[in-house]
């Protein structure tokens, strides 16, 4: 008897391990972003100052069944950040957090220098240009997805 159960426990780890193997299925690549967002270009540009936050663009794109409200980008090397947009007053463009960014399905909003970008607080020292990090997303319901983040020089083109 337990023979066999342990045989039935290893055809199990085999079959695990061949699915690993494989391409991933809709259904895993569903499971891994529910969000039905897509995030392409993303970069963060590190501060000329150390100790500064970092700017982190990108453009962020829908391919979900319905319009999403992203209400949080967390930086896996940032302890914190905020989402800003820049907004007139009196006349000064300044920026200023702002609410969730709602994305309609197959549409693309673009996180831009001169608009809105996600700024990303006492980023690790050790984060260099050339590293990559990591942006998760959070939407409005709490359905989350992960995005590699380019990490670039101060000076770089933007
Ligand atoms: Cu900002």
């Amino acid at each position: 008897m337990r023979i066999t159960i342990a045989a039935a426990l290893l055809a199990t780890g085999t079959l695990a391990l061949t699915a690993c193997n494989q391409e991933p299925a809709a259904e895993t690549a569903k499971e891994a972003n529910p969000t039905g967002l897509t995030v392409a270009n993303a970069r963060l540009i590190l501060p000329a100052v150390s100790g500064n936050p970092a700017a982190v663009y990108f453009d962020l794109g829908n391919e979900g069944t319905r319009a999403v409200a992203v209400r949080a980008a967390d930086i896996a090397d940032a302890k914190r950040t905020e989402m800003h947009d820049m907004m007139e007053y009196g006349g000064v463009m300044t920026m200023n957090e702002m609410g969730p960014v709602t994305v309609p399905q197959n549409q693309t909003v673009k996180f831009a220098p001169g608009g809105k970008h996600v700024m990303a607080f006492e980023l690790s020292p050790e984060l260099k240009a050339g590293a990559t990090t990591e942006m998760t997303l959070t939407i409005a319901g709490g359905d989350k997805a992960s995005f590699p983040v380019r990490v670039e020089a101060a000076n770089a083109a933007r």
